[in-house]
């Protein structure tokens, strides 16, 4: 039998989000910095030599210090790059504070972050520095609450809408249905633009296929791109733009300096589709 080395048979836990019944992705590590249970869900982060600290929200990964940047960066730049003036901006989910940030880098009025669970906003103000630091921001303001319930009683209105939630199967499915949509429409300023995490390329098919045709009902343009994200299921992921008329391809301003993955070619790059994903979204 081969012989292992001392750090290959060191003690450790290991993290493993299950992408199939059969196959997913795994961590190992000694360094477990959180781990308890909301009345939401289970929260847990830990510290991975090469990823980082990564936090799993029911054994999914929700974030890694060495892909963040992949996806929080391309779901708020190309709204924020379109819109015309971008002044008040929600971001529904993202408790770990990764789009809020992005989102700051602009010089918006306001920005207003929405997340159900309190003790995600808890944790990640301690693991990940970068929320403590929005939260710091004048122009940022945290509601605690459950996003689609905020839409529905809220009367306020904003010219960009981010939607950072989970998977579009499971607990968060409701921030991928029709409805959700529909009241999402009506909290948008006219000439407004809503950027939304979609799922996985590989795995979510039926749900983009399902939300292209109801799509098209509530916006004049609806649109959906893809960019890879390493450590979510099959690698590619998929956000929808949707708006009444902003162009995804007119990039009215440069985007913030010191990004580590978007620019405007990835941007570009992003809305040309995968074939798989013209054939679902028409
Ligand atoms: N928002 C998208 C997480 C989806 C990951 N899915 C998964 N691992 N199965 C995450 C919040 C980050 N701000």
């Amino acid at each position: 039998m081969k012989k292992r080395s001392p750090k290959e048979s060191s003690p450790c836990s290991e993290f493993r989000e299950f992408h199939t019944p059969t196959s997913g992705l795994f961590f190992k590590t000694d360094k477990i910095l959180c781990s308890r249970t909301s009345a939401f869900q289970k929260i847990e982060v830990f510290d991975h030599d090469f990823y980082g600290k990564v936090l799993f929200l029911d054994g999914l990964v929700q974030t890694t210090e060495r892909d963040e940047s992949y996806y929080h960066e391309m779901l708020v730049h190309p709204a924020l790059v379109c819109h015309p003036a971008p002044e008040s901006v929600l971001v529904i989910g993202g408790g770990d504070g990764g789009a809020l940030r992005q989102v700051l880098a602009y010089p918006v009025k306001h920005a207003t972050l929405v997340e159900i669970d309190p003790e995600v906003i808890e944790v990640c103000r301690v693991h990940f520095p970068w929320l403590k630091a929005c939260l710091k921001d004048k122009r940022a303001e945290l509601v605690v609450a459950d996003g689609n319930e905020f839409l529905a009683r809220s009367q306020r209105t904003f010219d960009v809408i981010l939607v950072d939630s989970s998977d579009p199967v499971g607990p968060s499915a409701v921030l991928h249905q029709k409805d959700f949509f529909r009241k999402l429409k009506k909290r948008l300023n006219p000439g407004g633009v809503a950027a939304c995490q979609a799922g996985s390329l590989l795995l979510h098919g039926d749900s983009f296929r399902t939300k292209a045709k109801f799509l098209k009902g509530i916006f004049r343009v609806p649109r959906f791109y893809s960019s890879p994200v390493p450590t979510y299921p099959g690698g590619t992921w998929v956000y929808s733009f949707l708006s009444d008329g902003v162009d995804p391809l007119d990039l009215k301003r440069k985007p913030p300096s010191g990004l580590s993955y978007y620019n405007p070619e990835t941007h570009r790059a992003a809305f040309a589709l995968p074939n798989v994903l013209r054939k679902l979204v028409g």
